[in-house]
């Protein structure tokens, strides 16, 4: 089991990814022809010489980026309490100030803003905790960095680790004030010493900095999931799920397939219930606008989230409660458990959850509900708890049982 022993994260919940570079610009199209992939692969997948890839950088400037507007979106609309930035993916190019390699967006692009510091005086500004994806073992841009797919077993992986990689995890550490955490991702065949020595190098900058579960044979601070996979039962101990809200972390423009309010809103809660952070992302376009589609559903699920976040932040993951009820899923806490309504009805009816109620209101408002103890026909428990007319063809609302005993009593099916 991890344990980061850090409340922030424990507590966190719901956190913000953005995949953002010169994949951006492409945008899942590359001379005439489409990827069907991830669109931030679309160099490897696509075998772009890597000469061509680098000239991409004279076409990044995002002019219509706004560090600020972005993160007092993602904290007040959203309710992210995190924000984890691709300092450098697998392409090689930096989105930040590098002194150890000139592709970076400074040096190389029109724009030369630096934008990960854009971004930290505002995750300073609104309060937001700032972490940043960093690429550890691949890097496509470099003969001496791991590849996927292709042949380059003569690499000299060391020289790329010790003369690019820690360079940048160093810089990144010393020059953007407190970092949250690094989001180290598909580790290759980096050693148990390599690991070792990023995770050193880490702390003896950053004690508190976090790092994710993919640093390397198993020796993150904290277990990452595969990328949009959820654990189907509670899972003990401090973990996240990276997720997509359509089909790409880099912005393609050709993938429509976002998910509804309603769907990542069931995600977020399946997470939070079995103890874990969600930190879904968001793929802006080369000019730095999140797709409006995206944002309408992030609105919406920001909306549940931020009425409802006694129910979601600092929660603790639950047992399991034998029914699967359509258009229900629970959160709790001591002496809490709420009741997530994602689809209309005129009363909330759990069968064999074993407590005493003291109360029952709904979250949004405080209003106090009536409910009531109850036997079915066959004798099982029953907490039977009435909704308000008002509510009766409202979905999306939350509804807080307190319980008499610290948890829930999730009686098991009798046969
Ligand atoms: O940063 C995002 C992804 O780019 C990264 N992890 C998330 C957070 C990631 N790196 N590798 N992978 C995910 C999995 C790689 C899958 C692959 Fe493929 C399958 C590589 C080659 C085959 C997908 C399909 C990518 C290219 C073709």
């Amino acid at each position: 089991m991890k344990d980061t022993k850090q409340q922030w994260f424990k507590d966190a919940k719901y956190g913000l990814f953005i995949h953002w570079g010169l994949y951006s610009i492409l945008a899942g199209e590359y001379k005439g022809r489409k990827t069907d992939r991830i669109a931030e692969w679309i160099e490897n997948d696509f075998d772009i010489p890597v000469e061509d890839y680098e000239k991409l950088a004279e076409q990044f400037n995002p002019t219509g980026f706004d560090a600020d507007a972005f993160v007092k979106r993602a904290k007040e609309q959203w309710g992210m309490k995190y924000i984890v930035l691709t300092a450098k993916h697998h392409e090689g190019f930096a989105m930040y100030d590098s002194k150890v390699s000139d592709f970076n967006v400074v040096k190389a692009t029109p724009y030369g803003r630096d934008i990960l510091k854009e971004l930290q005086l505002a995750c300073e500004k609104y309060d937001v905790k700032m972490g940043f994806y960093y690429s550890q073992a691949q890097d496509w841009d470099d003969p001496n960095g791991y590849m996927h797919r292709k042949d380059n077993s003569q690499r000299d992986f060391q020289k790329y680790f010790d003369e690019k990689c820690k360079p940048q995890v160093k810089e990144l550490l010393e020059n953007y004030g407190d970092i949250c955490l690094i989001w180290f991702d598909t580790p290759m065949g980096i050693t148990v010493a390599q690991t070792q020595e990023l995770i050193d190098l880490v702390k003896s900058i950053q004690p508190d900095c976090l790092l994710s579960g993919r640093t390397g044979n198993h020796m993150g601070d904290y277990m990452t999931t595969g990328d949009n996979y959820i654990p189907r039962l509670p899972y003990e101990g401090d973990w996240e799920v990276p997720a997509t809200v359509n089909d790409t972390w880099g912005f393609n423009k050709f993938d429509t397939n976002w998910k509804s309010a309603d769907h990542i809103l069931s995600l977020l809660l399946k997470i939070v219930s079995r103890g874990g952070n969600y930190l879904l992302n968001v793929g802006p376009t080369a000019d730095g606008i999140v797709p409006e589609k995206c944002v309408e559903v992030l609105n919406e699920v920001g909306k549940y989230v931020t009425e409802n976040g006694e129910a979601i932040y600092g929660t603790r993951p639950l047992g399991v409660y034998a029914y699967e009820i359509p258009g229900i899923e629970f959160t709790g806490r001591e002496h809490k458990l709420y009741v997530h309504v994602l689809s209309p009805r005129i009363r909330i009816e759990l069968m064999n959850v074993g407590n005493r109620l003291t109360g029952a209101y709904l979250v949004s408002s405080g209003q106090k509900l009536e409910y009531r103890f109850m036997k079915s026909c066959e004798g099982d428990s029953m907490i039977e708890v009435e909704l308000p007319e008002e509510l009766h063809n409202k979905k999306n609302y939350c509804v807080c049982l307190e319980l008499e005993e610290e948890e829930p009593i999730f009686e098991s099916i009798k046969g």
